[in-house]
């Protein structure tokens, strides 16, 4: 299915086009019926939304898009605007009734099946800036391997910092909801960001300029970067498929739909590239199948199929890159692949879900070991990366999303994300496996996620709310040391740690 015009006009209009819609529109008497739901969607919806909801400067409204976002909440947004955002209050436009039968009719599956065509993505695909115009050293006069790209999820924008006086350099808007860790080439020059609605856009950190956009997908997860600097790898949900696309420009090269070996086509849960492998390595959410895509050469980018003893819903890299450590969520259970023989080694034992991509490992009396929070249990399970075995489950005030740490620091932070302890943050000792610290940046604010500067003097940590805040720690004495307001600043990324692939980041 080709979408219509409108959407494409909608799509290629710049973001800040889309204000309150129709309000000069009477309110409308009771309408609970699907078909008054739809009739009122597209009136008021639609033009940001995408035709069929399948999203354009806003995101999706799918029960595909919306499966982390509760039926209330939607109400809440409809009604009342979402803060700092495009998203204007409808409340003087559509009575409760209307604004429940169009919540009822976002969480009903589409009639057309949602598509997204290389004709999509070529179509929405926008150079911005051309690079070759450009200087190709630092114009900004900080470390450029010590630049922090932030998130400020609140209100859709990025803030790139100088990670040594942190003072900013640039702020700019995103795309909607950007989710996953931006990744960089591998000299640092160039970010790569993906947004939940399928932008992929590519930044300058040397010249603090946006070069290009396009949107990969319906629905993605996250992206992945070529250690060669040559491709980016888009993960989607919807439609479920792999996009590949050129690391200069973000021009389409190909999608691969991943359909599994027995037929079944499924989503994609994570990808991540694996420097020392020249391979992209993929996780299944539909099949039992991890997929590994070489990079090396001249690369056709057919997968290799390993054959998973699970779904796959996110997984973490050893530190030699051998094995996945990975998770499937309902099983509420991990397994251990090795990606040389292509077998699953071994099932591993973290009962809480874990959001595994912020897994860390470090080394403990010569050996590595790997932590991980889990999303559901407040404890973080700790392995032995020899025998696999669980070594310790750390106590923790609520269940934790993020961990970091940096080879200097003796220190794990990670945060309690959930439950009424959510302002604290653990510094657990990686030697002893004890808590030795906690703190409370923003007492009775959320707090959550930490990233260090390149020489691990400093640790950045979010305060996750609406009159939130980046924090600055010296690493050491654990003083606070700057305090920048932001509105619900999520992670941050230290541009020599990702490139380096650092001990204690995300990779
Ligand atoms: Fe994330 C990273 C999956 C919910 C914020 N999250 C990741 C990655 C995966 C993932 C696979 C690694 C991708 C990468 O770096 O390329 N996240 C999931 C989920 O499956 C889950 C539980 C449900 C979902 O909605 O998809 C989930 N994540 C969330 C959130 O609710 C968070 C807290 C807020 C948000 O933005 O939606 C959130 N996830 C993040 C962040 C990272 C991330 C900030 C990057 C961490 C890093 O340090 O690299």
């Amino acid at each position: 299915m080709q979408l219509i015009p409108a959407l494409l006009l909608a799509a290629a209009l710049p973001a800040a086009t889309f204000v309150a819609l129709d309000l000069a529109i009477p309110r409308a008497a009771a309408a609970t019926q699907p078909a008054d739901s739809q009739a009122l969607y597209e009136q008021h919806c639609q033009s940001c939304h995408g035709v069929n909801r399948l999203g354009g400067a806003g995101p999706a409204l799918l029960p595909e898009s919306l499966s982390r976002i509760k039926p209330a909440e939607a109400q809440a947004v409809i009604r009342d605007g979402r803060p700092a955002s495009q998203m204007a209050a409808y409340s003087h436009v559509l009575n409760e009734a209307q604004i429940t039968g169009l919540v009822d009719y976002l969480y009903q599956p589409s009639a057309v099946p949602p598509t997204w065509s290389d004709a999509d993505i070529r179509a929405s695909h926008r150079i911005l800036k051309d690079v070759a115009t450009l200087p190709t050293t630092p114009q900004h006069g900080a470390d450029p391997l010590n630049l922090f790209v932030v998130v400020e999820a609140g209100n859709h924008h990025v803030r790139v910092l100088d990670g040594d006086r942190f003072e900013e350099l640039a702020n700019f808007q995103s795309h909607f909801a950007l989710h996953g860790g931006p990744k960089f080439s591998p000299d640092g020059r160039f970010v790569y960001f993906a947004s939940r609605d399928g932008w992929v856009s590519v930044y300058d950190l040397h010249n603090l300029s946006m070069i290009a956009e396009v949107r990969a997908g319906l629905n993605t997860r996250n992206l992945a970067v070529s250690n060669d600097g040559r491709w980016v790898l888009v993960g989607n949900y919807l439609p479920g498929n792999l996009v590949l696309l050129d690391a200069r420009d973000l021009s389409l090269v190909k999608h691969i739909p991943t359909v599994g070996q027995n037929g079944t086509p499924s989503r994609v849960s994570a990808v991540y590239t694996a420097p020392p492998r020249d391979s992209f390595v993929v996780a299944l959410k539909d099949v039992k199948e991890a997929w590994e895509l070489s990079y090396a050469g001249e690369p056709t980018f057919e997968p290799r199929r390993i054959e998973a003893a699970d779904f796959l819903d996110d997984f973490s890299f050893t530190p030699d890159y051998r094995h996945l450590l990975a998770t499937s969520r309902k099983a509420h259970g991990g397994q251990v692949i090795d990606l040389d023989t292509g077998k699953a080694v071994t099932d591993i034992p973290l009962p809480g879900m874990p959001h595994l991509g912020s897994g860390i490992y470090w080394k403990r009396d010569g050996k590595w070991v790997f932590a991980t929070p889990n999303v559901s249990k407040g404890l973080i399970s700790v392995l032995d990366l020899e025998t696999w075995k669980l070594i310790k489950e750390i106590p923790t005030e609520g269940p934790g999303f993020f961990m970091r740490s940096q080879a200097n620091s003796p220190y794990a932070w990670t945060d309690v994300f959930f439950g009424p302890n959510n302002d604290a943050v653990h510094l657990i000792d990686k030697q002893t496996l004890e808590v030795a610290h906690t703190l409370r940046p923003m007492p009775g604010k959320n707090a959550a996620h930490v990233e260090f500067t390149n020489d691990g003097r400093y640790a950045l940590l979010s305060v996750w709310d609406t009159d939130g805040a980046l924090l600055v720690y010296d690493a050491k004495t654990l003083e606070e040391v700057k305090r920048i307001p932001m509105n619900k600043p999520s992670g941050k990324y230290n541009v020599g740690n990702k490139i380096e692939f650092a001990e204690g980041t995300s990779h």
